[in-house]
């Protein structure tokens, strides 16, 4: 993040590179040179970078098929992001992964997958190598709502607390998943939450669409963290603006309630964030053509890079390391 800002402004920044981003990626989308699935995280950005706020260069990350505000947050490279998901060389995992697929190792982001649940026992695994070699980091997982559902959670959970590992659970409760709202999904009055707290976590729950909330959350439990206290979940309370995977609008599908699109709009995260960054309109305006700028740059450079060459369809099958890449 830009140092010289104060981090609320530091944040309001990264949050409008993330949003104005994935407007660009839904609006070029249907050109089909993005030939990957994308799942958009408009709605859901001060979660991502409240967290990412309350980590180090150095702290790890995974992620999920939604992954590109984590990415972003993170510090990954707007360049590198927008080429991978054109399918290019020049792309943080060289082409190879798209969207769902993003690694760099030299921004402490290790992987996102697109299987739900699977990123978990990494960055759990990635935690246990921080702890055996003694060092100060700390291993953030992302994941949704639906993947607090899947069996591979409890058990790396139940590990990471055993060994009080320094893993931070970076929960997006978003209400869906696809199609299937939580109400659906779990008993009446059972809190995401309660059944962290039931396997040993620290758990915590927090107004995901407030960035300077999630910031303060994120910083006491990295602090718990680096004490040795072991893992914390930290549920944010998000909602996402499109349809699950594509730059569409789905809300006429009906799967949502009426008006609960509506509601959440209002309560728009970018816009609060604009409005406690206390940012002059000369402010806003400048930070809004850096960003557009910055886009407009990344896909003209998206777009003239090369794809792979052929003749490396079999590298990184193994472990071979990227180019550039520690
Ligand atoms: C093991 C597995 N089951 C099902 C799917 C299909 N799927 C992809 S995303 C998704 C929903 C996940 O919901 P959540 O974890 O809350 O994340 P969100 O999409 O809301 O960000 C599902 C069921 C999958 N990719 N992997």
């Amino acid at each position: 993040m830009n140092t010289e800002l104060n981090p609320a402004r530091a944040r309001l920044e990264r949050m409008l590179l993330i949003r104005r981003t994935e407007e660009a990626i839904a609006r070029a989308y249907p050109d089909q040179r993005m030939r990957c699935p994308v799942h958009l995280s408009i709605g859901q950005e001060a979660a991502a970078v409240g967290v990412c706020s309350a980590l180090e260069a150095s702290d790890q990350a995974v992620s999920t098929h939604r992954s590109h505000a984590h990415y972003l947050a993170k510090g990954g490279d707007l360049d590198a992001l927008i080429a991978e998901l054109h399918g290019k060389a020049s792309g943080c995992c060289g082409g190879r992964g798209g969207s769902m697929h993003l690694s760099d190792r030299r921004v402490g982001f290790l992987a996102s997958t697109a299987i739900v649940g699977n990123s978990i026992p990494v960055g759990v695994g990635m935690a246990l190598a921080q702890q055996r070699r003694g060092l100060h980091g700390v291993s953030c997982v992302f994941l949704g709502d639906g993947a607090v559902e899947e069996g591979v959670f409890y058990e790396a959970a139940n590990f990471a607390a055993v060994h009080r590992l320094p893993v931070l659970f970076a929960c997006e409760n978003n209400l869906y998943s696809v199609y299937s709202p939580l109400s659906k999904r779990q008993p009446q009055g059972r809190a995401l939450t309660a059944l962290a707290a039931g396997i040993g976590l620290h758990a915590v729950s927090v107004d995901g669409n407030d960035a300077e909330a999630v910031a303060d959350a994120a910083g006491t439990a990295v602090a718990h963290l680096r004490e040795g206290r072991g893992p914390v979940f930290l549920e944010m309370a998000t909602y996402r603006w499109l349809e699950h995977c594509g730059p569409f609008d789905d809300d006429h599908l009906g799967y949502r309630p009426a008006g609960e699109l509506q509601r959440w709009q209002e309560r728009d995260p970018l816009q609060h964030q604009i409005r406690v960054s206390m940012v002059s309109d000369d402010w806003l305006e400048d930070a809004e053509r850096r960003v557009s700028q910055r886009i407009r740059h990344a896909f003209e450079q998206a777009l003239a890079a090369p794809f792979p060459a052929p003749e490396s369809a079999f590298d990184g099958l193994y472990a071979t390391a990227l180019e550039g890449q520690p």
